[in-house]
């Protein structure tokens, strides 16, 4: 991480946990939001208007949080709006790396690190993917997923699809509280089992996954064909990116093995339903997957990738 604008030492992936061995994701640092006029947003300050061309995101195809603003981008129909650099799937001793295919255009940086620096010299923290960049002003405008999806959705409704929200009117609570079991138990849940210090902690995560899994197929089973019925929301967007990343990732690697999204027929189906949307392929890499997950040497020694499964998102 960097600690004052100085890379302090070689990357790893743990971010803090408490005394019980819980994993602790670090809260996002840079909150400021796009508004339609530039007013400040809910966090941070003004100057930030809506325009197209004038705002880039960078991602790594491994990360579901960074995935989740990629497929919001695609579902608006902004991807000629919001601009996209993507990054190394595979961590390296100072984090997020820049590839010869997609060089970064701001500053010529090798690592991800460098914009945060750019951004704040004195910034301590992790530089975390996603980050939403301001070509106009060359400063960050945010890292927070959640807050990127809002404002994807809310700002640019000018340059969006006609009609096309992911918070349709009188859903946002009900998408706000599943959201948060979403996030705890199942985005989240299997980062907390791969990371878990002990057993205990692994056991309550892989717990949490699980009974949300046994849920989420009976819901779509009983009202899909999305979380929400026939309206594809935000919800969506977020477990597609988790279920999209289980059996190729988080079955193996983070021991979420007591059953596969394959062997959940109703999920199967909704994984590849939302799969096969406009644009929503271009979001997922499942070479990229692979080999960022089990490119994490701390989980993964060795660092050999599985040659399984097949293809989750195609029938067989
Ligand atoms: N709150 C952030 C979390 C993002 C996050 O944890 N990203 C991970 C990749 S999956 C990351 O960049 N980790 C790098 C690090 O922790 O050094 C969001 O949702 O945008």
């Amino acid at each position: 991480m960097l600690i004052k604008g100085v890379w302090s030492e070689p990357w790893h992936p743990y971010q803090g946990d408490n005394q019980d061995g819980d994993f602790r994701r670090q809260p996002a640092t840079v909150r400021n939001w796009i508004t339609p006029d530039g007013q400040a947003g809910p966090t941070g300050v003004n100057e930030f208007a809506a325009e197209p061309g004038r705002y880039r995101l960078y991602v790594s195809l491994l990360c579901p949080w960074a995935c989740r603003t990629l497929m919001a981008r695609q579902w608006l129909g902004l991807s000629k709006v919001i601009k996209v650099t993507i990054l190394d799937p595979v961590m390296g001793l100072q984090g997020w790396r820049f590839t010869s295919v997609d060089p970064d255009p701001v500053m010529g940086a090798h690592y991800l690190h460098q914009l945060y620096t750019r951004n704040d010299p004195r910034f301590t923290g992790r530089s975390t993917v996603p980050v939403l960049w301001d070509d106009a002003r060359d400063i960050m405008v945010n890292n927070e997923s959640a807050d990127i999806l809002r404002m994807l959705d809310s700002a640019f409704a000018p340059w969006s699809r006609p009609d096309a929200t992911l918070r349709p009117e009188g859903l946002s609570t009900a998408i706000d509280d599943l959201n948060a079991s979403l996030y705890n138990k199942f985005n989240n849940g299997v980062y907390r089992a791969g990371f878990a210090r002990n057993q205990t902690a692994y056991e309550e995560a892989v717990a949490d996954v699980f009974a949300l899994l046994d849920n989420l197929e009976q819901r779509i089973l009983d009202n899909g064909p999305y979380l929400f019925g026939a309206t594809f929301t935000e919800s969506d967007i977020r477990l597609f990116v988790t279920l999209a990343r289980f059996d190729a990732a988080y079955h193996g690697l983070f021991k979420c093995n007591r059953r596969r999204i394959a062997d959940y027929p109703a999920l199967t189906v909704y994984l590849r339903r939302i799969y096969a949307l406009p644009g929503i392929a271009e979001t997922v890499n499942l070479d990229h997957i692979k080999a960022g997950y089990y490119g994490l040497k701390s989980l993964n020694p060795n660092g050999i990738i599985p040659t399984g499964p097949d293809d989750p998102f195609v029938a067989a």
